[in-house]
C-alpha cells in the first residue's frame, strides 16, 4: 500500500524527458551486450577449446605415466629429474598430459616457443581447477574427461599452475608449472 493515492490515470501521463532519455541508454546498452556475446564467441579467439572425450581415471592416469615415461627429462644416471618431488618432462610438439590429483599437477613441462602441443588435461580423482599465471587463463581438469588444449606458446618464462577449486585439505599446495624457452 503506498503511502499516498496517486492521482487518477497517472500512467497515462507523458514521459518526461530524462526518463526517456534513459530508458533509450538501457535499452541501448543491453542490446549491444546481448549482441556482443555471439560476436565475441564467432570472431575472437579467447574461446576455450570445446574437444573433450571420456575416458576413465586410471587410463588417464596410466597414458600419462607413459608420457612422463617416454619424455621425462634423464639425468647421467638416466633416472627422470625432478623438481619438488614431480618429474620434469620435457616433450617434442604433439599431445601432451598434465594430470591433476590432491594436490599435485604433474609432470613439471619444459615447453618450447612456437611449438603446436595439445594438453591433455584431467583429473584422477576430484575436480581440480588449471588456472595458469600469470596470465590467468582457466580451465577445469574434470575426473572422467580428458579435456584437450590446443597450445602454442608465445612467450617464453615461467608459469605456475594454481588449482583454483577447492579440492580438499592440501588444496593451496597445489602448483604444478610449466617453462617455455
Ligand atoms: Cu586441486
Amino acid at each position: 500500500m503506498s503511502i499516498f493515492i496517486p492521482e487518477k490515470h497517472w500512467w497515462r501521463d507523458p514521459l518526461d524527458k530524462d526518463e526517456k532519455v534513459w530508458l533509450a541508454i538501457a535499452l541501448t546498452t543491453s542490446i549491444v551486450l546481448t549482441l556482443a556475446m555471439p560476436w565475441w564467441h564467432v570472431t575472437q579467439k579467447q574461446n576455450p577449446s570445446s574437444e573433450y572425450y571420456k575416458i576413465k581415471p586410471e587410463t588417464f592416469d596410466a597414458a600419462t605415466d607413459r608420457f612422463i615415461q617416454e619424455f621425462g627429462e634423464k639425468d647421467e644416471s638416466g633416472a627422470i629429474k625432478q623438481e619438488g618431488g614431480i618429474d620434469v618432462v620435457a616433450p617434442p610438439a604433439g599431445d601432451i598430459f598434465v594430470r591433476g590429483q590432491q594436490f599435485k599437477w604433474s609432470p613439471v613441462l619444459k615447453l618450447k616457443k612456437g611449438a603446436a602441443y595439445r594438453i591433455h588435461l584431467s583429473s584422477i580423482d576430484v575436480l581440480h581447477g588449471f588456472s595458469v599465471q600469470p596470465i590467468n587463463m582457466n580451465f577445469e581438469a574434470v575426473p572422467g574427461y580428458d579435456y584437450v588444449l590446443k597450445v602454442t606458446p608465445t612467450t617464453s618464462g615461467v608459469f605456475n599452475i594454481v588449482c583454483n577449486e577447492f579440492c580438499g585439505i592440501g588444496h593451496h599446495t597445489m602448483v604444478g608449472r610449466i617453462y617455455v624457452d
